[in-house]
């Protein structure tokens, strides 16, 4: 059971709901649905935490049914509507004009159930026909739907999925009918958010392969199957093609398959210039192979030093493999500790001693842990006194775990640019995380960005978190002269967050690039709310292996007492 599942059930009920010209309940549902869609954590884990009527939104009734459906698989307040109305609300909701109630309509005057049976209705021209819909309100529905069919392809956050997809890897390369396994394309490139996965494999007997890659419970629909490529529908609801390639061109299958397409146009018009021809089976001269088993051969057959995956978006990648200039981007293991988590004394949902275990666990020799400021309420932010209160726990914590606490805090960045909380406190504190959050409505560029100017020139802050403001799906970034507030930060020595929470990503790779050729620093951060986040620092370090950072650009790589003589 998934949070998006269990999010699009409750909206189904609520459309249901209104069908039936139910008062008040659909918005209960539809409030519901939307936190639970947006949730950072798993609603089962909350369920087995007894935390569920913390969503918001989340009531005892509708606690009751998700408590039911995780139990048992089944809710029956949405399978009896379900039988009522047998239809595809989550693809309908998305199209424009079909509300429930049209919905309801074209269901019980046409039996239109699902988005083929729109279309061949329109197609007849069925729809105009009916009392109360007309040619027009046709028309407008066929391009509604074209519209939809367009960007139906979903993308999802590679932060949620990665772990599943990593398993699913690994039970191929253990089911004994693969020689290897290597996932290709955008995951491997570590790209903030995926369309499909791609997978590539060697096998000696593909068709047994491919026999156990679709028995796999992890997919839901075959879409094609064939001993060299394979499509699925994977149950986190991402396509999935596994390709089975030949051993001598695995290297070439690889390049090909991990792309971007940008940097494989370049390449193969690098290989033309040369003579030669470059495929997902190799490099030719005429029509005999001069690389094809690695990728550092085919790499360098055309001249060119090969680079780590997360550097193939064509971002001046291939130039600096060229010149032999490449950057040597952090590594994953050079990552000593995570600079921005949360607890429930602000608005995460496990305690200090749960975060500090879970961060040992993974290995980090030391937190921050930086909650919210008092001047946003809704994250429960904490005032003077208790961040004073909190720092005596740490304090006492730091004497005697192995794992550093460094004292922090989330702070919030004010409609003028002044900060939250008293400087005496803010003294006490060993990094400070600037942060808009609130107040950017109605605030145009210049203001956004003196504002941010403003916090920068106070000398106070440390880092600025996720500063763009983007999240993904949502809301843009901010519109800001980014440029002058890179130049600030450098000249400031305040850093810049690379936020890992899937969801903000922030800042984006191409503009953590952009920074650094201004010298400024970063700061990385899982942002974890719970003890399930902090796997999402290894987001924020792919992408700043995305944005070229080395070792010397990310403060994370630093040990916990040279992080103290930052602030001292
Ligand atoms: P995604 O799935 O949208 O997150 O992004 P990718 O990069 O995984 O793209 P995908 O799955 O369409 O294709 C996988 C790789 O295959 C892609 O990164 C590069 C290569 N590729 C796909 N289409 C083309 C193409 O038209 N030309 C070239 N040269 N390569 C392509
Ligand atoms: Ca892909
Ligand atoms: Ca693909």
């Amino acid at each position: 059971m998934s949070n998006h599942e269990l999010a699009n059930m409750f909206f189904d009920i609520a459309d249901m709901l209104e069908i039936e010209d139910v008062q008040w309940e659909p918005r209960a549902y539809r409030k519901a649905a939307l936190s639970i869609s947006t949730l950072p954590v798993d609603v089962k884990q909350l369920y087995e935490q007894g935390k569920l009527t913390e969503i918001e939104g989340v009531g005892k009734s509708i606690a009751a049914s998700i408590e039911e459906y995780v139990k048992t698989g089944t809710m029956t307040k949405y399978e009896k509507l379900k039988k009522k109305y047998p239809l595809d609300f989550t693809t309908f909701r998305k199209i424009q004009g079909m509300g429930p109630k049209r919905v309801y309509a074209l269901y019980k005057k046409l039996r239109i159930k699902n988005l083929d049976d729109l279309r061949s209705a329109i197609e007849k021209n069925k729809i105009r026909k009916l009392e109360g819909f007309g040619e027009k309100s046709e028309e407008q529905l066929r391009h509604n739907m074209e519209s939809f069919s367009r960007v139906k392809s979903e993308r999802r956050m590679l932060g949620y999925v990665i772990d599943d997809l990593e398993a699913l890897v690994e039970k191929l390369r253990k089911s004994g009918f693969f020689e290897r396994v290597e996932m290709a394309g955008s995951s491997r490139r570590m790209k903030e958010t995926v369309g499909d996965f791609d997978i590539l494999a060697v096998s000696g007997n593909p068709e047994k392969g491919m026999d156990f890659f679709v028995k796999m419970k992890e997919v839901d629909e075959v879409i094609v199957k064939g001993s060299t490529k394979t499509s699925v529908k994977l149950d986190m609801g991402l396509n999935c093609d596994l390709r089975v390639v030949e051993t001598k061109s695995f290297g070439a299958a690889m390049q090909y398959f991990t792309g971007n397409k940008d940097h494989n146009v370049k390449l193969r018009k690098i290989a033309i210039s040369k003579g030669l021809k470059l495929n997902e089976y190799g490099v030719f001269r005429k029509e005999k192979s001069i690389a094809g088993d690695t990728e550092k051969e085919v790499y360098a057959s055309l001249g060119l030093d090969v680079m780590e995956p997360e550097l193939r978006e064509n971002m001046g990648e291939i130039e600096a493999a060229r010149t032999h200039s490449l950057p040597n981007i952090v590594g994953y293991g050079e990552i000593q500790g995570d600079l921005h988590m949360h607890t429930a004394n602000s608005d995460g949902i496990n305690t200090l001693d749960e975060m500090l275990s879970a961060a040992k666990k993974w290995g980090h020799k030391y937190v921050a842990i930086t909650e919210h400021s008092r001047s946003l309420p809704v994250a429960k932010g904490l005032d003077d006194k208790r961040f004073e209160e909190l720092f005596k726990k740490i304090d006492r914590v730091n004497e005697k775990s192995d794992i550093k606490i460094l004292k922090g805090v989330e702070l919030e960045i004010l409609k003028d640019g002044s900060l939250d909380l008293s400087s005496q406190t803010l003294k006490n504190m060993d990094i400070i995380i600037g942060a808009i959050h609130q107040w950017t409505r109605g605030q145009d560029r210049r203001t956004l960005t003196n504002r941010m100017l403003k916090a920068i020139d106070t000398g106070l802050i440390t880092t600025i978190a996720h500063p763009s403001g983007r999240m993904i799906g949502k809301r843009e970034a901010f519109d800001m002269d980014f440029q002058r507030i890179y130049e600030s930060c450098k000249k400031n020595g305040v850093f810049l967050e690379i936020n890992g929470f899937p969801d903000r990503s922030d800042l984006p790779f191409n503009m953590v690039k952009e920074a650094k050729s201004f010298g400024v620093k970063f700061t990385l951060g899982s942002d974890s709310h719970g003890v399930d986040h902090v796997r999402f620092i290894r987001l924020a370090t792919a992408i700043a292996r995305r944005g070229w950072l080395e070792r010397k650009d990310v403060v994370n790589t630093m040990s916990y007492n040279d992080i103290l003589k930052l602030r001292r």
